[in-house]
């Protein structure tokens, strides 16, 4: 991350104030040779229209925002090597590209791992105003604009976001305003209760008062912040559901109390049953958060943005896209991605995600999703991102969420290139493996739509049966016969909540593609697969694969020429990720091989 900053330019001064001044402060320092225009056209917005004037120098035309997204443009297609070109229009695809951290005010970073939080320390917002300008500066250098710098599970004293530390909040947004980013904050739907209010019942007006007059307090001191996030009747967070009222009642509150300012509520829809008792079959978490808030769909007030994760699960390696995203046609939508790699090699695996970004645009309707959001893989570490490489997906997901249709193989190939100017072959190389590194990553753990069989509460390692009896609502239910869910409508009628033509195409194990197989099919092991080879040896191959790969991965990675200090951290992390590769794929194998009683038809090593 550090390395793709330097090979921008020389550090930024603290005396920049506005986009425009930016963006003039980096052209001059990273393409001198040519003269840039500014013009200055507030409809514009975030747009930019980039044209060669009659005397060659270039014109950048766009509002504020748009001048400055539009020098980066330049600037990355420069240093890339390409030559400027004569005229370049673009505007970004969804207008909120946000970025949700889950810094603790204790300065820990709930599923962070690269350090502690860069925002808090002790109870108090703490910073340091340079390593900020270098956020808002790699947020700005890929279009990302807003910065949710507090966790969805508010914990106190985070709350006094609100309160006492308002004044430093203020500083804070301050200092990523010349960058386009605006802050928002995490809020805790009980917090009138902290303040006399005997309850936070959505539809009591002693409530709503209370958020009117605390918005006004946090609208005067940060005008532009971009609204409040909120995680409600989730986890043990409170909610509107002890009140007998509905999200859309939650919301809407909210809502009105920000609109004056022009904030705007982002409202999440994780929201399931986490203390299922296994026995229980006919609830399947998968479904609840359509079954929380499809009926809304049309009740929710124009500034409430839902944020909908990705899936319907929790950030598996592969799910379904969410049924929320596709059926709610009269809500604001955000899909929500998570770039902290929870259960995806928590920063030491290598994972680039921006294959499977790819393949939930491509599911997404055009209309009423308007933003993105992701969890935020940062932290205070030197490198910012914990393995240097986990920079791929910061980078990659400020460029899908201005352009979904970019091509991955582009992304990650620029962001190479910008970060370690490696020679042609060496940037290929690395490019591949990290366009590579989230199928193998599939396939030594939890493949063709099995997930969960991560260790609990840490995710990270293998652990068969931990959620099998656990009240999460996780299960693959595998026994001697047969393994996974019956998610169609013959089960737990999951499949139900798509639209006819998805459920045409998954309903039939025979069509449904391999990758989703388990997730919604329960198939014995002698089930064969499209290919011929049976689901248990299909379940064998992959990992006894995705080991193998892993190896190839790292004999190939160490040969690339990367610069200390990331060159002992890469190698350092890929020792790790063999180890893991290797105790997912014995685990998992013996599992399977143990229930089912069947041989490898390899007769390669599966421990009894
Ligand atoms: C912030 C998962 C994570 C939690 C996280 C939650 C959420 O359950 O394990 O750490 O809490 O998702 O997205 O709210």
């Amino acid at each position: 991350m550090k390395a793709w900053l330097s090979r921008l330019t020389a550090d930024l001064p603290s005396s920049l104030t506005s986009c425009e001044d930016l963006a003039r402060f980096e052209l001059a320092h990273a393409i001198p040779s040519v003269s840039f225009e500014f013009q200055h056209d507030p409809a514009l917005g975030e747009e930019f229209r980039i044209s060669r004037k009659e005397n060659h120098a270039v014109c950048i035309a766009g509002g504020s925002a748009g001048i400055l997204y539009g020098a980066y443009a330049l600037i990355r297609n420069f240093l890339e090597g390409n030559s400027l070109p004569d005229h370049l229009e673009s505007s970004p695809r969804y207008s909120l590209r946000m970025i949700n951290c889950w810094d603790n005010a204790d300065g820990s970073v709930e599923r962070g791992y690269s350090g502690q939080s860069l925002f808090f320390q002790n109870g108090k917002l703490s910073y340091d105003p340079f390593r900020m300008r270098e956020l808002g500066r790699l947020m700005a250098s890929v279009g990302l604009n807003v910065l949710c710098i507090n966790n969805v599970n508010v914990h106190f004293p985070a709350q006094l976001l609100l309160e006492d530390m308002l004044p430093d909040a203020a500083a804070l947004a301050d200092l990523f305003r010349p960058f386009g980013v605006r802050l928002m904050f995490s809020v805790d739907f009980s917090q009138p209760m902290r303040h006399g209010i005997p309850t936070a019942d959505p539809l009591n007006p002693a409530v709503l008062s209370w958020w009117k007059e605390t918005a006004a307090r946090v609208y005067s001191a940060i005008p532009d912040l971009a609204g409040f996030l909120v995680k409600a009747d989730s986890e043990g967070r409170p909610g509107p559901f002890t009140y007998g009222r509905n999200h859309a009642d939650g919301a809407n509150m909210l809502a009105e109390a920000v609109r004056p300012f022009g904030g705007i509520i982002v409202w999440r829809c994780f929201v399931y049953n986490c203390r299922q008792d296994w026995r229980d079959t006919m609830t399947d978490r998968p479904k609840a958060a359509w079954e929380h808030y499809a009926f809304l769909d049309g009740t929710f007030a124009d500034n409430v943005i839902l944020q909908v994760k990705h899936g319907p699960f929790d950030f598996q390696v592969r799910e379904p896209v969410s049924p929320l995203l596709l059926g709610m046609k009269k809500t604001n939508l955000a899909m929500e991605l998570q770039l902290a790699q929870e259960y995806t090699g928590q920063q030491i695996d290598l994972y680039t995600m921006i294959p499977m970004w790819k393949e939930l645009f491509e599911e997404l309707p055009e209309e009423n999703i308007m933003s993105v959001a992701a969890v935020s893989n940062l932290g205070n570490d030197e490198n910012y991102t914990g393995h240097p490489l986990a920079a791929v997906n910061f980078y990659t997901y400020g460029l899908l969420a201005w352009n979904p249709a970019i091509d991955p193989r582009k992304a990650v190939s620029s962001w190479v290139n910008l970060t370690y100017a490696f020679s042609p072959e060496d940037e290929r190389t690395l490019t591949d493996l990290l366009l590579s590194s989230r199928r193998t990553y599939e396939k030594y753990t939890a493949p063709l739509g099995l997930g969960w069989m991560i260790t609990p509460h840490t995710h990270y390692g293998p652990n068969p049966s931990g959620y099998e009896y656990d009240l999460w609502g996780t299960y693959h239910k595998a026994d001697r016969n047969a393994v996974g869910i019956d998610r169609t409508a013959s089960g737990t009628g999951y499949l139900l909540q798509y639209p006819d033509d998805l459920q045409r195409k998954y309903a039939d194990p025979e069509t449904c593609p391999d990758l989703y197989l388990l997730f919604y099919h329960r198939l014995p092991y002698s089930f064969r697969m499209k290919d011929g080879r049976t689901l248990i040896q299909r379940i064998y191959d992959d990992h006894f694969e995705g080991l193998a790969e892993t190896e190839k991965m790292s004999r190939l990675l160490l040969t690339l020429p990367f610069p200390e200090p990331d060159k002992t951290v890469i190698s350092d992390r890929m020792q790790r990720q063999l180890h893991n590769a290797k105790e997912w794929c014995d685990i998992i194998n013996t599992f399977f091989h143990r229930l089912s009683g069947a041989d490898d038809l390899h007769g390669r090593v599966i421990y009894e």
